[in-house]
């Protein structure tokens, strides 16, 4: 007869590791117009207009604003595309990434 009693059985299986998390920071300037962080967040980062007007404020008024997190690649990834976008007409916006603290 099969022994169908509950074993208590050990986990032996390797703790898989979740990819670190990313933050994407927005830095404020004196320069880059209103309109056109409103423009990139909205473009790059899926915002609606008013969240984008909210984070573009928040970085305006304290200096930086966390956007979102990604995992590390998607992160770059989306800073350099939006910091090249302002390079490309000129503005000195400039978008950052830092590892998320767990
Ligand atoms: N401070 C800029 C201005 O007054 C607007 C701005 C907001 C620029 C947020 C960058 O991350 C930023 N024109």
């Amino acid at each position: 007869m099969s022994d169908t009693t509950n074993k208590p059985r050990i986990d032996t299986r390797p703790k898989t590791q979740r990819p670190r998390l990313h933050k994407v920071i927005l830095l404020n300037d004196d320069y880059t117009p209103r309109e056109f962080v409103v423009v990139v967040l909205k473009g790059e980062f899926r915002m609606s207009e008013d969240q984008a007007y909210r984070v573009m404020m928040t970085a305006h008024r304290r200096g930086v604003c966390v956007i979102a997190v990604y995992p590390k690649e998607v992160a770059e990834t989306k800073a350099t595309r939006a910091t090249d976008a302002a390079r490309k007409l000129g503005y000195p916006l400039l978008f950052t990434t830092e590892p998320e603290e767990t």
